[in-house]
């Protein structure tokens, strides 16, 4: 089989790609190695920057998120026992973010693909990809007990942090960049309605906590763990005792709790893998960049990775190779920025184990000057929305 773009990996990097490629004329397919349902299985992203949600629009794939969606113009930092609201709408002149979870998005893109026919290869094993230092890059995959091949112009490497794409590029020609944190995050799924209406992110001497939502009737929570911790070890009783104790009183006071539907621990971590195109392999999304969950990035970031490549990818089929060329450098600007501002969120909320006293008052005296400098407030409230694309 012969297409000009295969795309590896078939999460939401892979899938929005698949529909801008589509909207642009080029011929594509998906290969992913999960089945459709255990994709849709994944409970991950629930915060959607306005980029983000302006290209579902682009796309004429808004119309579920703008009925389901919550429209936010603000979150709260909660530390110190105090709540301070960060009022994203006034700081940033009128932006605002959408909680709508991953699943939800993903589940749209793949409507949209499977209404319009568009090739998808579920299931896909021993993924593999070559050639792609030439000018006839070839993916091959076994299904069924069959060996397939497909013959392509580009390959988009859409398939996550550990994928096969970033691995085929010889290691010589990739720099990468790490940071891992001492702790993950254990997370919480529940048919409960949240404690708050906006999303409040708490520091706390026992460790960080999340209050986020999908809906006005589920709940998602988190709270800072050990790295080795096991969610096996965390009774719903425990989770929510714990929840309790790192939210200021009055918060506290107004948790309604249940059974959890979901629970998982996820490790942070900081990765960029540079560049992030190699001949005519493209990476996009986790499969070059991971940041820790804090600033809400991770998903974003591959929503615009995906829109420079598509349009790139359109621009070289019009006779121009100058995005192609730019791509790498152009996505790397706003990764490192976002990357940055995770890693500061995640330093400012999370409570480090070799910190000691000195670490929690410097996080102390930095959130007292970040809820009374609207300067301060201002630079938080830009990155969070997402930064210029
Ligand atoms: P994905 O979602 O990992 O999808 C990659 C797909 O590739 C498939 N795959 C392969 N397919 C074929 N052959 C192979 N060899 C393959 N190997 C893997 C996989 O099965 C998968 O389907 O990467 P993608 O598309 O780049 O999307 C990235 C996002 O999923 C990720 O950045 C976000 O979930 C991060 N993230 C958040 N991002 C946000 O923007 N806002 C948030 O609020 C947010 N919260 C989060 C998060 C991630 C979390 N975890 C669990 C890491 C909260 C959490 C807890
Ligand atoms: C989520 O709802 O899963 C979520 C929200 C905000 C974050 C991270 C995760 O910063």
């Amino acid at each position: 089989m012969r297409v000009q773009v295969a795309i590896v990996g078939g999460g939401p990097a892979g899938h929005l790609l698949g529909q801008l490629l589509h909207q642009a004329g080029i011929d594509a397919i998906v290969i992913e190695q999960r089945s459709q349902d255990y994709v849709l299985g994944r409970i991950r992203a629930g915060v959607l920057e306005q980029g983000t949600t302006d290209l579902l629009d682009e796309l004429g794939l808004g119309k579920r998120m703008h009925r389901e969606g919550l429209v936010h113009g603000g979150f709260a930092l909660n530390f110190g026992g105090v709540q301070h609201r960060i009022d994203l709408h006034q700081l940033t002149g009128g932006k605002r973010v959408t909680v709508y979870g991953q699943t939800e998005l993903t589940r749209d893109l793949m409507d949209a693909r499977a209404t319009l026919g568009l090739r998808t290869v579920y299931e896909a094993e021993k993924v593999s990809l070559h050639d792609f230092d030439g000018v006839r890059p070839k993916v091959r995959y076994l299904r069924q007990g069959v060996t397939r091949e497909i013959e392509c112009d580009f390959i988009a490497g859409c398939d996550g942090f550990h994928g096969v794409s970033r691995a085929s590029v010889p290691v010589n020609a990739l720099q990468t960049f790490e940071r891992t944190y001492p702790f993950g995050w254990l997370g919480i799924l529940s048919d409960t309605p949240p404690v708050s209406p906006e999303l409040v992110y708490a520091n706390h001497a026992r460790g960080f906590a999340l209050c986020s939502m999908r809906s006005q009737t589920r709940s998602r929570y988190y709270i800072q763990c050990p790295l080795d911790d096991k969610s096996e070890n965390w009774s719903d009783d425990a989770f929510w005792d714990e929840l309790r104790l790192r939210l200021s009183p009055k918060l506290a006071e107004k948790l309604v709790t249940g059974p959890s539907i979901e629970k998982s621990i996820a490790p942070l971590r900081s990765f960029v893998a540079e560049p992030m195109r190699f001949g005519r392999l493209f990476l996009a999304g986790d499969a070059a960049h991971i940041v820790p969950p804090t600033g809400a990035k991770g998903l974003n970031l591959a929503a615009s990775d995906v829109r420079y490549l598509a349009r790139a990818l359109a621009a070289f089929y019009a006779g121009s190779q100058a995005g192609i060329n730019a791509y790498s450098d152009t996505c790397l600007r706003r990764v490192w920025k976002a990357v940055r501002f995770s890693w500061w969120f995640t330093s400012l909320m999370h409570k480090f184990p070799e910190g000691g006293g000195f670490a929690q008052k410097i996080q102390e005296a930095e959130l007292d000057y970040l809820v009374h400098s609207p300067a301060a407030a201002t630079s938080l409230a830009e990155n969070y929305v997402g930064l210029p694309l």
